[in-house]
């Protein structure tokens, strides 16, 4: 039996997937409002495929609990924020979680540490408390890095298709713990050691973050000087061994904006041109922020009332807000004390998070003059004709109407 640990947006697929394809899976998290959520029969967030996936699991027996259970694995999949001030990895959650696994676990056990940490994190600060509950490591408890890779809005489909990377201090349990991935990873699992494996993780999210910066960068560059960079990044894109990226309002979501931090607190002084990328794309929401104020006064616009943000997620078809760049662009309105004038929608967001809310899009466009299209929700590019008329700056490249305003 496996227990997951951690039902969120990793932890969840990857419980379900892991039920659906024949092994016994107990799914373990502290909110208690979760795991009644699921023991409902619901998902808690919204996700291609993850119905079927979850109606899958419930038919071959998972369970949802908020207690630990006694078995021979544990998967540890919960969040590893960054601290603000150090930027150094907050390993917190991981180490409560382990130290719970370690109250009921039976010698023998292996504990998979699925969330993405620092190198040297497991070294620091999962072994201690492995050891302070008198379990001598590779004997009594094994441990393994097995960091998940899949995307947000393609989770299901990567979970099974994508190849993936699994650390261990020997092979034999490396092989182990493949051998379950296998039951529905049909993608290459590379066994290597623990270190190797944390900072590939945190290596393969820094790269993405770094060329998205590029792309910002160039976005700004073009934007001084009044160039294209779509058509410069399309046309440079046909040389074979370039491939730009996508500039847009900023990096959300709860990894490639977290995750090249940890580098940065660990080594400062070596991680510059990674540091360096994390600022730029930090400072996309005050650039977007920035273009807005432009526009407005190009076109003798002073309501700011009569301005709406469409998009709160941090990227298109998710429902998932962390670090979205439009919560970052009102906070950082809010700093100057019109943070409530803006309206707001997002088809994917059914709360109120926010003043000014819209739930629909006709009321939300017949509130605005001036849209901002902050996420390429697919809902948008299928009724682009209903921005007809209205001014429009599009930070995604999604709108072809005529005189629209881009980053
Ligand atoms: N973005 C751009 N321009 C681009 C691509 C992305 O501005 O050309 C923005 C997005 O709008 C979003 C942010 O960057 O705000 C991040 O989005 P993303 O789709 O690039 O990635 P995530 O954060 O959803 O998922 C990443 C993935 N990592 C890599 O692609 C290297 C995923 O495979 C990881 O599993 C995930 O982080 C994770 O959990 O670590």
């Amino acid at each position: 039996m496996v227990n997951v640990v951690g039902l969120g947006y990793i932890g969840l697929p990857t419980a379900l997937m892991m039920a659906a394809h024949g092994v016994e899976v107990v799914g373990t998290d502290y909110n208690q409002e979760l795991v009644n959520t699921l023991n409902a029969g619901k998902t808690t967030f919204k996700e291609d495929g993850l119905d079927e996936l979850f109606e899958q699991a419930v038919k071959a027996g998972i369970k949802f609990s908020t207690k630990y259970e006694k078995t021979d694995m544990y998967i540890v999949s919960v969040p590893t924020p960054y601290d603000a001030e150090s930027k150094k990895i907050d390993a917190s959650y991981v180490v409560s979680a382990v130290k719970s696994v370690m109250d009921v676990c039976p010698k023998g056990a292996t504990v998979v540490i699925e969330s993405t940490v620092s190198p040297g994190t497991i070294d620091r600060f999962v072994r201690p408390v492995v050891e302070a509950n008198g379990f001598v490591i590779g004997e009594d408890i094994h441990l393994v890095h097995a960091p998940e890779r899949i995307i947000p809005g393609n989770m299901v489909f990567e979970l099974v298709n994508n190849s993936r990377t699994i650390g261990a201090d020997n092979v034999e349990i490396g092989e182990k713990v493949k051998g379950v991935y296998k039951s529905f990873c049909q993608g290459d699992i590379v066994v290597t050691d623990i270190r190797t494996a944390e900072m590939t993780k945190v290596v393969e999210n820094t790269f993405r973050d770094i060329n998205i910066a590029f792309a910002n960068e160039l976005a700004k560059i073009c934007r001084a000087d009044n160039m294209d960079v779509y058509e410069i990044i399309r046309i440079a894109n046909k040389h074979p061994r370039v491939n730009i990226l996508t500039p847009g309002p900023g990096v959300g979501g709860h990894c490639i904006s977290v995750d090249p931090w940890f580098l940065v607190g660990d080594y400062p002084g070596l991680a510059n041109i990674i540091k360096m990328a994390r600022t730029i794309n930090d400072g996309m929401p005050d650039f977007v922020l920035e273009r807005i104020h432009t526009i407005m006064k190009e076109k003798g616009m002073d309501d700011v009332s009569r301005v709406g943000f469409y998009g709160l997620t941090y990227k298109e078809n998710v429902d998932d807000m962390r670090e979205s760049p439009t919560l970052q662009m009102l906070e950082s309105m809010e700093r100057h004390l019109c943070g409530n004038l803006v309206k707001v929608y997002d088809p994917f967001i059914e709360k109120n998070v926010v003043p000014n809310q819209y739930h629909d899009l006709d009321e939300f466009l017949e509130a605005v003059d001036f849209v901002v299209l902050l996420v390429g929700h697919d809902e948008i590019k299928n009724n682009m004709e209903k921005l007809k008329g209205k001014v429009i700056l599009d930070t995604r490249n999604i709108c072809f109407l005529e005189g629209v305003y881009k980053i």
